[in-house]
């Protein structure tokens, strides 16, 4: 049976091996929930950067450019890091290819890259992402974005979510990670909103006025795409 394990921070990559193994990366809130959405929405592809400067220089490649800096909207892009950027219609975004930079999701994905696959995970795209593993069949590794090196509750819980519906074809007691996510998980369901009112981005968030964002971010099984990042692409 192939296993799942759970790194709670970017930081403590280097004591995991991605080779062999899918790694799915997850940023609720909220840049993995926003690539999600976008690419739901028709986006064609979008490339991660890291760099401000290289995200606004893809506009001249005929990019939109979606940035974020500790939770606001950067100067000078056509888009921040909320969802519903890509759903209110203000920028039209169907067909486009997307450039995005955020603090620390995009940082995630860069640096999850040695897996054999890379997927984008979110609560919206749950049930997507957990039957795209069990056609994989092989050990994952989901790769908490969490904030600035930090553990983060919702990263977490999204781990402990998935990993308690991937139990009938993936040995979850392998790992103390896996465990710990999954009685996090546990302690917070059914009402996820509630239980993370005492996260501290969702704090963030408040004080940023994007309470809805995380409402939305945390609503499971929305859409049925599964992004995969490969070739500096997600798509
Ligand atoms: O750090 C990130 O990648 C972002 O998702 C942070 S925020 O939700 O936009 O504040």
């Amino acid at each position: 049976m192939p296993t799942i394990d759970i790194c709670f921070s970017p930081e403590l990559l280097p004591l995991y091996s991605l080779p062999g193994r899918v790694a799915v990366v997850v940023d609720i809130l909220r840049a993995t929930s926003s690539i999600v959405t976008a690419l739901a929405q028709g986006v064609a592809h979008m490339v991660p950067v890291s760099e401000l400067a290289e995200c606004r220089a893809l506009a001249a490649s005929g990019y939109l450019t979606a940035a974020e800096r500790d939770g606001r909207q950067a100067e000078g892009v056509d888009l921040g890091n909320s969802p519903f950027g890509y759903l209110d219609g203000v920028v039209p975004v169907r067909g486009r290819n997307v450039a995005i930079t955020t603090t620390n999701g995009t940082r995630a994905l860069h640096l999850s890259q040695a897996a054999d696959t890379v997927v984008v995970g979110a609560f919206l795209n749950l049930a997507a992402v957990a039957e795209f593993l069990r056609r994989q069949n092989k050990d994952v590794v989901v790769v908490c974005a969490g904030w600035k090196g930090k553990f983060c509750l919702e990263d977490t819980l999204y781990a402990g979510a998935l990993a308690a519906r991937l139990t009938d074809t993936f040995d979850t007691t392998d790992s103390d990670a896996t465990l710990a996510a999954l009685d996090l998980w546990q302690a917070a369901e059914p009402d996820v909103a509630s239980y993370l009112l005492k996260s501290s981005h969702v704090r963030r968030l408040n004080s940023l006025e994007s309470h809805k964002d995380m409402e939305f971010c945390v609503r499971p099984d929305v859409y049925d795409v599964v992004p995969v990042f490969r070739n500096d692409r997600i798509e």
